[in-house]
């Protein structure tokens, strides 16, 4: 079995605001800024032939490249925190692509979560039960205080397979595959 997901890998220098955006902010943990990502679909931990079609599915998918804008942070659970992360500025080729890689997957038997898509960078994850009053305080206002972040507009030209490794500390994440976007402006 693969833990696997889809997901757009971040241009380098995006991932470094992140990075800065991550020290901005009272995290007790912050995600490694190579696994920095913008989750498509999740897949859970699935059989390598079954993955296989998928891939195959993945590769066979049209879909135009765009640019993108990261804005805001924000928090999953906003009274008790549990995720913070970057938002993103609307984008309806972003759903669009979203939209086709659901299908995709789905054409070729495989079953992607079935969350509402919310497009989001996730700078770290925390444990609401053991952050206390004050450092959630302290988070909240950081927050506030950073809510003006932007990065982009950037460039998304591809999107990717990836297999996830859980480890101890934090999961690393091995590309798989990488799908060309068709060019914007072929
Ligand atoms: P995230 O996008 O909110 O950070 C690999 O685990 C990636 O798949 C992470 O980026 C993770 O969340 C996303 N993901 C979505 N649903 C998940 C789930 N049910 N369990 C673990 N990861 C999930």
């Amino acid at each position: 079995m693969i833990r696997a997901f889809v997901a757009l890998p971040l241009p380098d220098p995006v991932r470094q605001q992140l990075n800065l955006l991550q020290h901005l902010l009272p995290l007790p943990r912050r995600l490694p800024p190579e696994n920095l990502h913008l989750t498509l679909a999740f897949l859970g931990e699935v059989p390598s032939d079954l993955l296989e079609d998928g891939h195959h599915a993945l590769a066979a998918l049209r879909a135009p490249g765009f640019t993108l804008t990261l804005r805001g942070v924000e928090a999953f659970g906003a009274a008790a925190p549990r995720l913070v992360y970057a938002g993103v500025a609307p984008s309806e080729p972003l759903l669009h692509l979203h939209r086709k890689v659901i299908t995709a997957l789905r054409g070729a038997g495989l079953a992607p979560d079935r969350r509402r898509f919310t497009p989001h960078v996730t700078l770290a994850r925390l444990d609401p039960q053991r952050l206390a009053e004050a450092d959630r305080l302290r988070l909240v206002s950081a927050m506030v205080e950073n809510a003006g972040f932007a990065a982009g507009p950037f460039t998304v030209d591809a999107f990717a397979l990836y297999r996830s490794h859980l480890g101890r500390d934090a999961a690393h994440y091995e590309e798989l595959a990488r799908y060309p976007l068709v060019a914007a402006h072929a």
